[in-house]
């Protein structure tokens, strides 16, 4: 593959935004080189600055579960578009869209859009402290809730790509309000609770993790934390971001039967437009300004292009319910082609999927935690990213992601992903 002209793009990239790129973990720090730029895409695939076309396992990072420029969404923000962008006053596709939410996703009454899954988790905490009149918040290790200050603590994804899960500039003010916890480890955060009686806001969790590769949550995990909430007047706060009209219609609350009192959701919501979304009952929703007291706003919140494009993605979701089947089927089989895979090569590896979310960890145990995700060797990953690219395969250049699949993508692109596996293992061992 050549990758000239991206390379060309990036030097003049780096000389105007900072490192090249507006969100770090498209800078390739984590697996070396020169980021790839896109000139479009379309389906399953991405047509990259110097003609390479690359089978796309990233999706924008969840988004485009239909695939990229699906038509109904494109056609969609067109014909908003030509009516006008923008008006900083209450349109009618709002409500549509936040209807249609409602009856999608269960156990939420009303919806407050804001303009990123950051925005989202940020508004959520805050209206959680507002409405229990405590301060302090649960989060995990590994967990990534977006760049908010109170979230940058031990954060996954990109921030621990760059090791630095504890950014600088938040303050320790804001630092000592948030109380860290593993994953998948019931008993910790039982223990976090009783040394900080009364104090605990609210729990906010992936409830399927992604920022750390995918990591499921073990048997009884969210239930018992549902529990501690009850037991201790926390609010549990599940940021579907990744998880939200991905996993099934109603997300990880339907899937796993354990009802959150906030729900987060950005990615696929907004249909590749910047929508971001928190969720509650009626009591909890109406703590928000102007009805209630937790002030959050945002000029660009519900804009009617991005509405478009989230009501045209919702209402493909919800008339085509076995989209979900689909691509968990399609996620299964890629699961078996790519262990048989790097088994044949004796590549130790374990393969972390759920629904249509799968992480591939070079690692010898089970990946249940950050803990046991950093051990994953990251010379081997770098090594499989890389051959990966040069087969026309696009995966997440980090081994702190989730792989996301595309309803868009074939058996036949499978194949073609399974067999740069087995071409690319060869080189790993
Ligand atoms: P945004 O502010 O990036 O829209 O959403 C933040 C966020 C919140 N919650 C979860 C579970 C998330 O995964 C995210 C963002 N995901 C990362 C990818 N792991 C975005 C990619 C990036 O930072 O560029």
């Amino acid at each position: 593959m050549i990758y000239k002209r991206s390379s060309a793009l990036f030097a003049a990239a780096q000389k105007v935004i900072p490192g090249g790129v507006n969100s770090p973990v498209r800078a390739f720090k984590a697996v070396g080189g020169d980021p790839i730029f896109v000139k479009e895409a379309k389906g399953a695939y991405l047509y990259d600055e110097d003609g390479n076309q690359l089978i796309d396992y990233i999706n924008s990072w969840g988004p485009m579960i239909l695939g990229h420029a699906h038509p109904p969404v494109v056609n969609a923000v067109i014909e908003k578009a030509k009516k006008g962008t923008s008006f900083g006053m209450p349109t009618e596709i709002e409500t549509e869209i936040a209807e249609l939410a409602i009856k999608m996703v269960p156990n939420i009454d009303k919806i407050r859009f804001v303009n990123s899954g950051t925005e989202a988790c940020m508004s959520a905490v805050r209206l959680a402290r507002g409405f229990t009149k405590r301060d302090k918040i649960i989060k995990f290790a590994g967990c990534y809730h977006g760049h908010s200050d109170s979230f940058l603590i031990q954060a996954g994804s990109g921030a621990v790509t760059f090791g630095t899960p504890n950014s600088p500039g938040v303050t320790e003010g804001t630092a000592k309000d948030t109380l860290l916890a593993q994953y998948n480890n019931l008993k910790n955060v039982q223990e976090i609770i009783a040394s900080n009686p009364d104090e605990i806001a609210c729990i906010i969790i992936e409830p399927v993790a992604g920022n750390m590769g995918c990591i499921p949550p073990v048997e009884g995990f969210l239930e018992g934390l549902r529990a501690l909430c009850d037991a201790n007047k926390i609010l549990l706060i599940f940021d579907e971001v990744m998880t939200g009209f991905r996993l099934a219609q109603g997300g990880a609350q339907e899937i796993t039967g354990v009802n959150a009192d906030i729900v987060t959701f950005g990615k696929v919501i907004g249909g590749g437009l910047p929508v971001g979304a928190f969720a509650a009952r009626e009591e909890i929703m109406n703590y928000l300004a102007p009805v209630g007291p937790v002030y959050q706003a945002g000029t660009l919140s519900g804009n009617p292009l991005a509405m478009a494009a989230g009501l045209a993605m919702l209402t493909e979701l919800n008339t085509k319910a076995d989209i979900f089947k689909s691509i968990n089927d399609k996620t299964a089989y890629l699961h078996k082609g790519i262990a048989k895979a790097l088994e044949a090569e004796n590549i130790t590896h374990t393969i972390n999927r759920l629904g249509s979310m799968i992480s591939v960890h070079f690692a010898e145990d089970n990946v249940v935690d950050f803990e046991s995700a950093a051990k994953g060797n990251n010379e081997t990953f770098k090594k499989f990213f890389h051959g990966m690219l040069e087969n026309g395969v696009y995966i997440a250049p980090s081994a702190f992601e989730t792989w996301f699949i595309t309803e868009a993508l074939s058996y036949e692109d499978l194949d073609k992903t399974i067999e740069a596996v087995k071409k690319v293992a060869v080189t790993l061992k």
